[in-house]
């Protein structure tokens, strides 16, 4: 009777296990596929929801392949289900890891602690010569329940491929995780990094945007550079931001993202994208054309990108704190890096990705507690709404008019920040940087002359 009872239990186990996963691998597959199929279309009619959702399950700033214009579409990787049979989808220990960490967490746990990622710069970028004297950079890293190894791939990556003299420190924010092993066992791992590591946990969840604050106060380097703690940097990737940094401090520089597949864990290079957005506010990868890089620098030309898309950026440290940091009651994450993009454009600053600075960072499609992240969302944008978009908050509300009314706290001191700091108007921003961002009547005449 016991094992019948055991048995049943076993069963009922893997089986929920398999549906979920054929659930989730049916919901990716949606996705893939509705990509592929309307790329066409313009920015402004995309399906709120679905990608709201997609947005709230992949988290920020992560790279959606798909997304991505890429060049080389024979070489483009084939969505995770071509690789069915390498993968044991019953396996508990592979539904447990997705299911808790967005990752296949047995590669991961057989990668170990550090890789080597192959160098996925242009040949250009070789030849390049930076400042013996740079600044130095505290690397911030924020974490809540991120998978073990993943994590310390992340820093041994820093640690192996940053010359030490212009590395301050790497500053980990343990935001309130729940696993043992981000605790006692991390702290013993680390003991190896002890010179340039310290450790600061949260006494309640922060949110990353807060988090990152936590850590920022804590920085004493020159520059700030925030990771993700699902990244791997690669061959000379702090120097290029911290030589712009240098010449400019009120230049904001960004690495390229190369995207880590969750399920593969291989990496695969990123061709030379800009950030953007849409009147939904959601950020979206944008071509950069060739003649855009026909000057003498080439394919290592600076790239000048009207957003960011999520935290993994360099700034020198007391520029930081000068243009007001973030919007601290911003919750849980996302919009903090429109907003942050906007601030520094249209406050006197620029913003620019770096295409000798690679940055791997991992696609994790974690399942979160949708209706927080969805709210968080939801507020942080329409803080940003508020305090910067002018007359052309209209345009959000066009696409959101359900919003119109939704509370958004008190933003005076948000307000009161862009009056001190003499920021431009965001229709400046949009004849300047932007122009690509079309209002919805300026589309309609388009395709009425077309
Ligand atoms: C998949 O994993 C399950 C559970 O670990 C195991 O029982 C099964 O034999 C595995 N299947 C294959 C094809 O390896
Ligand atoms: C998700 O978050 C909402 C709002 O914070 C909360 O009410 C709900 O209980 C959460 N659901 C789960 C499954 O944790
Ligand atoms: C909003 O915050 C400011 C200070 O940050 C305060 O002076 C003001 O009274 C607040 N407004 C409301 C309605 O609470
Ligand atoms: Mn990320």
């Amino acid at each position: 009777m016991r094992n019948v009872t055991i048995l049943c239990l076993l069963y009922g186990t893997l089986t929920l296990g398999i549906v979920s996963v054929l659930l989730y691998v049916r919901f990716h597959r949606d996705h893939e596929s509705s990509w592929q199929k309307k790329p066409q279309e313009p920015a402004t009619i995309w399906k709120l929801d679905k990608k709201l959702q997609q947005q709230a399950i992949r988290g920020s700033g992560q790279i959606p392949r798909a997304e991505r214009p890429n060049k080389d579409e024979a070489k483009k990787p084939k969505p995770f289900l071509a690789l069915g049979e390498n993968f044991n989808y019953t396996d508990p220990e592979f539904i447990h890891g997705l299911s808790t960490y967005g990752l296949n967490t047995i590669i991961s746990k057989s990668l170990g602690n550090q890789r080597n990622v192959p160098d996925t710069r242009d040949k250009m970028c070789l030849k390049k010569h930076y400042p013996t004297r740079l600044p130095t950079a505290s690397v911030v890293i924020c974490f809540h329940n991120e998978e073990f190894n993943t994590l310390f791939r992340t820093v041994s990556s820093v640690m192996n491929l940053t010359p030490h003299q212009i590395l301050e420190e790497i500053i980990l924010v343990d935001d309130m995780s729940e696993f043992d092993d981000l605790k006692d066992k991390l702290d013993y791992h680390l003991e190896i990094f002890r010179e340039k590591i310290k450790v600061i946990r949260t006494k309640k969840r922060e949110g990353l945007i807060r988090a990152r604050l936590i850590g920022a106060v804590r920085a004493s380097g020159d520059v700030l550079v925030f990771l993700d703690s699902h990244c791997e940097v690669n061959r000379v990737w702090l120097e290029p931001l911290l030589a712009a940094i240098a010449k400019d401090r009120k230049m904001v520089v960004c690495p390229m993202l190369d995207s880590i597949d969750h399920m593969t864990l291989n990496l695969y290079p990123s061709p030379v994208v800009r950030g953007a957005f849409n009147w939904h506010l959601q950020f979206k990868w944008d071509t950069v054309f060739a003649y855009e890089m026909d000057g003498p620098e080439g394919p290592t030309t600076p790239i000048r990108s009207p957003a960011m898309s999520g935290g993994i950026f360099a700034i020198n440290r007391h520029y930081f704190n000068e243009i007001g940091q973030y919007d601290k009651e911003m919750n849980l994450w996302g919009a903090e890096n429109l907003e942050l993009s906007l601030r520094i454009w249209m406050c006197g600053g620029q913003l620019f990705i770096l295409p000798c600075s690679r940055v791997g960072h991992v696609d994790r499609h974690r399942m979160q507690n949708i209706t927080q992240v969805i709210k968080a969302l939801r507020y942080n944008n329409l803080r940003l709404v508020h305090v910067w978009l002018d007359e052309y908050k209209e345009q959000f509300f066009l696409q959101r008019p359900d919003l119109k009314s939704t509370p958004y706290g008190n933003i005076s001191e948000r307000v009161e920040l862009r009056r001190r700091l003499g920021c431009k108007s965001f229709q400046w921003y949009l004849d300047t940087v932007f122009p690509e961002l079309e209002t919805l009547s300026e589309m309609k005449a388009n395709n009425l002359h077309q």
